[in-house]
């Protein structure tokens, strides 16, 4: 069952790889997907994904890794008894994971919310060095104290961590290197701080003892984080079995900070939820939605580079409606309405004994 809440944009998907340019000649964008959204200048902006790879050659795997000197395509003959490519995502070579596109991030802006364009003066966010030579993905972005955050994920050989810059123009940045360690991903800061503390969600990754779980931690300047502590686990046998990740930034409510997020099973059905944590403490996860908010069912959530996903890093509140804008099927931008009262009164309390 899902809760049946969303109300999906009629003109979904809202922007597909072929809307854009790429970045340079040779490559293609295969994936245009998971945006961070903000606003600023009086506009709707979003920070895309967009993820690219060489046009593909039968019998032949390649993909752009980034280097000092620019950019290395990789090619590898797809009958190589050393390659395992399953997952059209990541591959592994001669025992190494790499990923099968490198993502870069783009502003794009918008008067409705609906059509978005390419804004002149604008330059395109990279990955810098050697922690984002596989690329960057996946930003949020918060906004405190008239500077944006933007936390995202930063990937290279050495592991999957988050990567912070600031801005507040968004032409100049200060880079603030890899805030979070791998395997880490999924960072959300607060909008606002809490008894003179930053705190952010985030997801580590343990391949032995725990899991995909959501952490929380505080910091005293959004830069150096501590205090981590583990707030919301898979649940065994359900839709978030598997994984679960923060969406964008906690939104504030009466009851609590809610939040939306992620959660996949061993299949990789990747849905929506919704869970509320105190306003004072938000360590304490109040309530959480039993089911989906929202699952894949159309056919641009269905098929695409990666089928059966919805995955949200990124939504704007107005009054009680809030707007997600979501990642379909790892390849397009969709936006769906909610109610943030619908979804506060489908989520189930947590009875502490
Ligand atoms: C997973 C997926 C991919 C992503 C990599 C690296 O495989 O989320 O979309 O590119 O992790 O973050």
């Amino acid at each position: 069952m899902t809760l049946a809440i969303s109300n999906r944009f009629p003109e979904n998907p809202l922007l597909s790889p072929k809307d854009l340019m790429p970045s340079r000649e040779g490559l293609e964008i295969t994936c245009l997907l998971n945006p961070g959204v903000f606003t600023f200048d009086g506009k709707i902006w979003l920070i895309v994904r967009v993820a690219e790879r060489p046009l593909q050659r039968m019998g032949i795997l390649s993909f752009p890794i980034l280097k000092e000197t620019g950019i290395d395509i990789i090619e590898i003959k797809s009958n190589d008894p050393e390659l395992i490519a399953v997952d059209p995502r990541v591959i592994n070579y001669k025992g190494a994971d790499y990923l099968t596109t490198l993502s870069h991030l783009r502003l794009l802006c918008s008067e409705d919310g609906i059509h978005f364009y390419e804004p002149e003066g604008y330059s395109f966010l990279q990955g810098e060095g050697k922690d984002e030579a596989f690329g960057i993905e996946d930003c949020r972005v918060s906004l405190m104290d008239g500077t944006y955050y933007l936390t995202f994920t930063a990937v290279s050989a050495d592991g999957v961590g988050v990567g912070l810059r600031t801005t507040k123009d968004w032409k100049n940045f200060q880079r603030h290197g890899m805030i979070i360690p791998p395997h880490n991903k999924d960072c959300a800061i607060f909008e606002e701080r809490i008894k003179g503390k930053f705190y952010a969600l985030h997801r580590p990754s343990s391949v032995e003892l725990g899991g995909n779980y959501i952490w929380l931690a505080e910091s005293p300047d959004g830069i150096h984080w501590g205090n981590h502590k583990c707030i919301l686990k898979t649940r065994k046998d359900q839709w978030d079995s598997k994984r679960v990740g923060a969406g964008a930034a906690p939104i504030k409510t009466s009851k609590g900070w809610l939040e939306i997020y992620h959660g996949a099973n061993s299949t990789h059905y990747y849905c929506l939820g919704a869970f509320l944590m105190d306003l004072n403490e938000p360590s304490k996860v109040l309530a959480q939605t039993d089911e989906p908010i929202m699952r894949p069912q159309e056919d641009y959530e269905l098929r695409g580079f990666f089928g059966h996903v919805v995955f949200t890093n990124g939504h704007l509140i107005n009054g009680d409606e809030l707007t997600i804008y979501y990642g379909a099927a790892d390849e397009f931008v969709c936006a769906a309405k909610f109610s943030i009262q619908e979804i506060l009164s489908q989520l189930k309390w947590k009875i502490e004994f």
